[in-house]
């Protein structure tokens, strides 16, 4: 079936992230990909000095004011970096107002790395967004995210006891499944935990470089095709997984290339594995 589908996210112009990824991503991924930008940026948040911001919340009710009115609904939402507590208010209206019946919720709640806050967040906002992971089918935080969203303490070094902790507590906030990315208990590993609270699966793969910048978006962006496609949750974090891998594999073939992955490139390995 042809599936159409809703992302929220921000377009940063410049940087390899947020809509600039996940639309050829998903349109790659045969769905109708509608996009609704929470703000237009110059460039992404880091390493850049200097970008210009236009936030676009005000415009958001008007938006879905209007496709409510044209009968526009959508099989799936998928939302990602959002520029405001107030925006997490607009996207849970939509949830219940813009989707069909069943329709599949997936929410990155794009926040957060390396133990800290991206630049334009604060505890406010991480308040809001875990009222938007409650209601998710499936939510795709990394480590850092998880602690912020549970407000367990942020560990660079840890066991698979605190690993389940963190889903769980993710799992007590409402979210139906967890997709924990960036787990691995030794240097040259990371992987991703899949857990509906019944199953477990942690798909381990060998890691690197670190954290290199828009993966978090790739990777939500690709999981999000292959569930719509019909995969299953843990197959859909492989094929994200491995996607990731082979982005950042071309991506070190060029030393200069440092502010995102060059994603586009390993599209076609992506619809293979489809
Ligand atoms: O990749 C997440 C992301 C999305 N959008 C903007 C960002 C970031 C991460 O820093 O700055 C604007």
């Amino acid at each position: 079936m042809y599936k159409r589908l809703l992302t929220i996210q921000d377009i940063s112009c410049f940087g390899q992230c947020s809509l600039t990824v996940a639309l050829p991503i998903l349109s790659a991924c045969g769905l109708e990909t509608v996009i609704l930008p929470s703000a237009v940026l110059s460039t992404h948040t880091m390493g850049f000095s200097g970008f210009t911001v236009r936030d676009l919340t005000d415009d958001m009710p008007a938006i879905a004011a209007h496709w409510k009115k044209e009968g526009i609904s959508f099989d799936a939402i998928y939302t990602g970096y959002l520029g405001s507590a107030k925006q997490i208010d607009y996207v849970k209206d939509m949830i219940k107002n813009l989707l069909r019946e069943g329709a599949v919720k997936v929410i990155d709640p794009a926040m957060a790395d390396g133990g800290k806050l991206y630049p334009a967040f604060d505890m406010a906002f991480v308040q809001e967004m875990k009222k938007l992971c409650a209601v998710a089918d499936y939510v795709l935080p990394n480590i850092t995210e998880a602690c912020f969203l549970t407000g367990i303490e942020y560990k660079e070094n840890y066991d698979e006891a605190y690993v389940k902790s963190l889903v769980k507590a993710l799992l007590d906030l409402g979210a139906k499944n967890v997709v924990l990315t960036g787990v691995g208990y030794k240097a040259s590993e990371t992987g991703v935990v899949v857990s509906d609270g019944k199953s477990w699966k942690h798909y381990v793969h060998r890691k690197i470089a670190k954290g290199c910048h828009g993966t978090g978006d790739v990777y939500a962006s690709a999981f999000t095709g292959a569930l719509l496609r019909g995969h299953s949750a843990y197959d859909s974090a492989v094929i994200a997984a491995d996607y990731v891998v082979d982005c950042i594999e071309v991506t070190q073939q060029d030393k200069d290339h440092t502010y995102g992955v060059e994603f586009e490139r390993t599209i076609p390995q992506l619809i293979e594995k489809l």
